[in-house]
């Protein structure tokens, strides 16, 4: 059996590495650079244990579908940021490609994040301009990828799969294809219903965060340490409240809300999440100027620690820290950036020494675990303050070496 798998990024190129252990996968891309390196065996990016997965595959890669049994579609999603929608443009391009190579007999995979209600409406329509009807002819099947950036490999393996079909027939020929490297358990629904539970998924992460978030806010007003207060709330059976933060980043949990909100004026509480978690760079931007207005610190030079959208990872897809950058340069602040897992930016990334000799001011905004073993003493700053949003640094070292320290929701003047 052949899978063609369209659409190798971040999802869609370890799928097509764990396919081709039991299958024949031909991996498609629009963009030539990307195909060209996969067949010379050069990754696109990295992810633990991706490497050791091309070396060992037979993958072939190509910029167009290839006849396959199968066609699985990883393509992006990406947000329209003006109208507030899910831009479909990808996904309606992977289906129309398949068209010229589509088989009676074939079936279609959509991992891609989609609105409730596309299979039906928008794939369905598409499939069928080829004379080719689904159900019939063509077995259609939604189901959701759910892996974590920085474990992408370990989550597809072992994480449960909801497999959305647009009949039980459909559902359970996608379950044997997913079975062949799936640990977890598999899932089955219909099609709408399995497009619904994706979104849930990241919206219900990203309320949570909101409220994380707005606790801080509120402990900052009333001079409580956030911190402090979650962690005793955490001891209760049936409260987990999850970490404040300078914003929520990543393709996903930063965009998928939106794609629920598109379509209903019901949709408030997703909404007032996303935009508290939006608002957070303008929060953190807020307490800074705070401190340099009491410190009498009229142009500061700004070091920022981290500007990946989350601990450990070098992904910057869209990091709450481009806000926070935009913000400090409106204000004329000069920044230095240190960020010792990210490759390429909007902006240099420069080393330790040079990102903090003659700053006053470092903003740590991605907890990357780097940031908790440097030494505070051996930092040639200007003035010495640190403001750390994800609360990792450890404040008495920091200090003991003459640092002003404050940490984001700690409720410190
Ligand atoms: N964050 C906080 N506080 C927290 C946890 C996270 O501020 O307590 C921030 C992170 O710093 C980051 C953002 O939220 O900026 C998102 O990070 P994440 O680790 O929560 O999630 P992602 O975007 O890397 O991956 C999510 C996952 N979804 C869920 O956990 C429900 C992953 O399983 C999905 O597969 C992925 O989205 C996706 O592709 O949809």
């Amino acid at each position: 059996m052949k899978i063609c798998v369209i659409g190798l990024g971040y999802i869609g190129l370890p799928t097509a590495l764990l396919l081709s252990r039991n299958y024949s996968v031909q991996g498609c891309d629009v963009n030539p650079d990307i195909v060209k390196n996969i067949n010379h065996k050069i990754l696109p990016f990295h992810e633990p244990g991706l490497e050791e997965l091309l070396e060992s595959s037979d993958i072939q890669a190509s910029t167009k579908p290839v006849p396959s049994d199968v066609f699985l579609i990883c393509v992006p999603t990406p947000f329209d940021k003006d109208i507030k929608m899910a831009d479909l443009k990808f996904v309606v391009n992977a289906l129309e490609s398949i068209g010229p190579v589509l088989q009676k007999g074939n079936m279609i995979i959509i991992e891609s994040t989609i609105t409730p209600g596309t299979c039906e409406k928008i794939a369905i329509p598409i499939i069928e301009k080829t004379g080719l009807k689904v159900g019939n002819d063509i077995d259609l099947v939604h189901c959701p990828e759910r892996a974590i950036p920085g474990q992408t490999i370990h989550e597809m393996i072992h994480n449960d799969r909801v497999i959305g079909g647009i009949d039980k027939k459909s559902a359970e020929r996608a379950g044997t294809i997913y079975r062949s490297f799936v640990k977890g358990n598999l899932y089955f629904t219909d099609i709408r219903t399995a497009e619904f539970v994706k979104l849930m998924e990241n919206t219900y992460r990203d309320v949570n965060i909101a409220l994380a978030n707005e606790f801080a806010i509120l402990s900052e007003e009333m001079g409580i340490n956030v911190w402090e207060a979650i962690n005793l709330a955490n001891r209760h059976p049936r409260v987990n409240i999850l970490s404040p933060g300078p914003g929520v980043g990543g393709h996903c949990i930063a965009v998928d809300p939106w794609f629920l909100t598109e379509s209903s004026v019901n949709a408030t509480l997703i909404s007032t999440a996303r935009e508290i978690n939006d608002n957070m760079p303008s929060f953190v931007f807020s307490r800074l100027k705070r401190i340099f207005s009491s410190k009498s610190i009229p142009n500061p030079v700004i070091t920022i620690f981290g500007v990946a959208y989350k601990g450990n990872i070098g992904d910057t897809r869209e990091t709450p820290a481009l806000k926070f950058i935009r913000l400090c340069e409106r204000e004329n602040w000069k920044i230095r950036i240190y960020d010792p897992h990210v490759k390429s930016f909007n902006y240099p990334i420069l080393d330790l020494e040079k990102a903090t000799e003659g700053s006053d001011c470092i903003v740590l905004l991605t907890d990357h675990s780097e940031f908790k073993t440097i030494n505070p003493s051996s930092l040639a700053m200007r003035h010495k303050i640190i403001f750390d949003t994800r609360n990792i640094i450890e404040r008495h070292s920091w200090e003991k070496a003459g640092f002003f320290v404050r940490i984001l929701g700690s409720g410190d003047e």
